[in-house]
């Protein structure tokens, strides 16, 4: 069973979609192994998007990433990184397919609903940047 990082943006917060973003993903298959919600810190924002740090589009990213409550989430299930990347769709929703919650939630490639890690090494570093080892009910 693989396991993977989400997390519920500001916008979709803000937009009351945090609910229906946890029922796409439960009604996948996924399982729900640790939730919390927070204030993301210039300081987390850094550690999580740190490949990004230097790029053109950082400072809107992180003032956007800490503009408001977001929710982590770790989500396990056969193939689960790639299982939640799918249902999550492209990052800029124009090109998001149809059903995915970026299409369905997302505004704009910055402002795009939802983050999931892309590889196992991303998704190990990620999930240890919100949760602890007892914090994980697996
Ligand atoms: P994904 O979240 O689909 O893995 P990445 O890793 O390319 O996408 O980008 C991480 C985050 O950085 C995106 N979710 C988005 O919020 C932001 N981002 C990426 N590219 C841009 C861009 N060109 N303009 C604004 N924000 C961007």
């Amino acid at each position: 069973m693989e396991k993977t990082l989400v997390l519920v943006k500001p916008d979709a917060f803000k937009g009351r979609h945090t609910g229906d973003i946890i029922k796409i993903y439960e009604d996948a298959g996924l399982r729900l192994l640790a939730v919390r919600m927070m204030k993301m810190t210039k300081e987390v924002a850094a550690k999580h998007y740190e490949e990004h740090i230097g790029r053109p589009y950082y400072a809107e990213l992180e003032s956007f990433m800490t503009s408001g409550p977001i929710v982590a989430m770790v989500l396990a299930g056969d193939n689960a990184i790639a299982k939640v990347r799918e249902i999550n769709g492209k990052t800029d929703p124009k090109e998001a397919a149809e059903g995915t919650i970026r299409k369905l939630y997302a505004a704009s490639k910055g402002e795009n609903a939802v983050h999931a890690s892309d590889s196992p090494e991303s998704a190990a570093r990620e999930i240890h940047i919100f949760f602890n080892e007892s914090e994980i009910f697996d």
